[in-house]
């Protein structure tokens, strides 16, 4: 016959059974998330390290388009640059978008920096052609385009419709002064009088300025790459325009300005470093790398 002390001792070794089983789940619950937080930081270190190498991979690819012996580029209908050789034959593009690569992917972009209207050596009238091809009103054009030259100019007495340090820059919530230089980044648009975020990086109706213009170069512009609202900009007429894309688009580049001589137009890419944090010292083309990514494989 079982005693009450018996009992309770029995009753005693099953909670203790129980405690320990409680404290051995929360144990393992607790080594298995930290496993999992582990195997999560392990791949996304990996992942990381894949993917940088894969972005280093895509940048390769694009040095090696431009490298390439191509005196001629052109912008094709399809928005993208092809290479031409010195007798005019197109070398077959590789694989921009999305390239696959050991597992993973790859992306880049190249753009002609000639392509662009440079804003540092254009005269007034030609960023003016510019801004209208935005489709921006007078006040706004004439705003941004004397505060452009302020910006740039050594003094600090503004223009009518322009702006300087102490009357404007200094007064603003945040504020800075006017450069009083050239600028060297497009990006610093963003600083002057008149240029609004919309304006720069354009809406879904109309381009942005950052697509159009460039701090960089001598201030050709490529015929061969330049898109209407540039050409606009140098004062060609559509008539013109429309010429120069249907000849680009169904004979290949042009190789000389031809009757368009005069107007700051250039033809061949012209061999000086311009690719933005690539320690090249080997000659290549004015193009830039915008963008270049790699994506991981996916587990
Ligand atoms: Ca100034």
């Amino acid at each position: 016959m079982m005693t009450t002390a018996t009992k309770n001792e029995r009753g005693f070794a099953l909670l203790m059974v129980l405690l320990v089983l409680a404290l051995v789940a929360v144990v393992s619950a607790e080594f298995a998330y930290s496993m999992r937080l582990e195997a999560a930081a392990v791949r996304a270190y990996k992942n990381g390290i894949i993917g940088s190498h894969l972005a280093e991979t895509a940048l390769e690819q694009a040095i090696r388009e431009i490298v390439a012996d191509t005196p001629f580029v052109v912008e094709e209908d399809d928005g993208l640059l092809t290479f031409y050789t010195a007798d005019r034959r197109p070398l077959p593009r590789l694989r921009r978008e999305k390239a696959e690569f050991g597992g993973g992917r790859y992306s880049y972009r190249i753009t002609d920096e000639e392509a662009r209207l440079n804003v540092n050596t254009s005269a007034p009238d030609r960023i003016d052609r510019l801004l209208q091809t935005l489709g921006l009103e007078k006040e706004v054009r004439d705003t941004i385009v004397d505060s452009i030259q302020d910006w740039r100019d050594p003094d600090e007495a503004h223009r009518l419709n322009g702006a300087e340090s102490d009357d404007y820059y200094l007064k603003l919530p945040v504020p800075y002064r006017a450069r009083n230089a050239n600028i060297e980044s497009i990006t610093e648009l963003l600083q002057i009088k008149g240029i609004t975020p919309a304006i720069y990086n354009g809406t879904k109706d109309r381009p942005g300025l950052a697509a159009l213009v460039t701090a960089r170069g001598a201030g050709q512009v490529n015929m061969n790459t330049a898109g209407p609202a540039v050409l606009s900009a140098l004062g060609l007429s559509t008539a013109e325009i429309t010429e120069i894309m249907q000849a680009r688009h169904n004979a290949g580049p042009y190789t000389s300005p031809a009757r368009f001589s005069g107007r700051t137009l250039s033809v061949a890419t012209r061999r000086r470093p311009r690719v933005v944090g690539a320690p090249l010292t080997f000659p290549y083309l004015p193009c830039d790398v915008l963008r270049h990514d790699g994506e991981v494989p996916s587990d």
